[in-house]
């Protein structure tokens, strides 16, 4: 309050001696501000179109999920950085495998909004278009190894999907002894908290599929195998058991 009470009067004080010439005249006076800082977070772009993923998903539902829901834990992001300046310096994934590092103050804003980027840029990448259809190579050796067929994984993954009560996701993942498990988490929780690495998610909270399927859930859980690129899928594989 002092400070602008300081400057509003240094700025009149200025005016006061250009009083009679022209205006733009005053512009070199006035020492330009300083640029904010850069937001510590900014939407990540999906990589392809919202329609892509029709029939599957449609268009709509991508639109506001992205430019929505995925925009807000951004915005949210960038006020919690304010008060938190490890999230503007301190890896993403490592924070979220360390949340009861997190002060208490902000632990639950960064637990749902910085869990809720997490999942949906984890969650966009999953679904690029244009990849395998089926698991291949290392990946579909440890699925057909763990759970006996891809048919099999599939039906383990669907009843996690399914079972997760109210909102969150669905996952296959390498856990900390670099098994192969499927599991949920309620929310915007992450994989990463219990120590795995995300091979797919599934985000299943009714704003990712009412639109198109209302409250029938196993009919989006079923259109959404038709979406996974299992090229990325492999890749994370990689990247996990590394
Ligand atoms: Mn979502």
């Amino acid at each position: 309050m002092f400070r602008r009470h300081f400057m509003l009067g240094a700025g009149a004080a200025a005016g006061t001696l250009l009083i009679g010439r022209p205006a733009f005249a005053q512009a070199p006076a006035a020492a330009p501000a300083a640029p904010p800082p850069p937001p510590a977070f900014t939407l990540p772009q999906l990589g392809y179109a919202y329609e892509a993923l029709e029939p599957f998903i449609d268009t709509a539902t991508m639109r506001v999920h992205h430019s929505g829901h995925h925009a807000a834990f951004i915005g949210n992001l960038n006020t919690l950085a304010g008060q938190f300046e490890a999230l503007r310096s301190t890896p993403v994934e490592e924070i979220l495998a360390n949340l009861s590092d997190v002060p208490d103050a902000v632990r639950t804003g960064v637990r749902n909004n910085l869990g809720g980027h997490w999942n949906h840029d984890f969650f966009w990448k999953i679904m690029k278009p244009g990849g395998a259809k089926a698991p291949s190579g290392d990946l579909a050796a440890a699925i057909n190894s763990t759970f006996g067929s891809s048919a099999n994984m599939v039906t383990a993954f669907t009843a996690q999907a399914m079972g997760r009560f109210g909102s969150g996701w669905a996952w296959l993942v390498v856990d900390k002894d670099k098994k192969l498990v499927v599991m949920n988490t309620p929310y915007q929780d992450t994989p990463l908290e219990a120590g795995a690495r995300a091979i797919i998610g599934l985000d299943v909270w009714e704003h990712a599929y009412y639109l198109k399927h209302q409250n029938r859930r196993a009919n989006y859980v079923r259109d959404w195998w038709g979406t996974v690129n299992w090229d990325v899928a492999g890749e994370n594989f990689k990247k996990a058991m590394a």
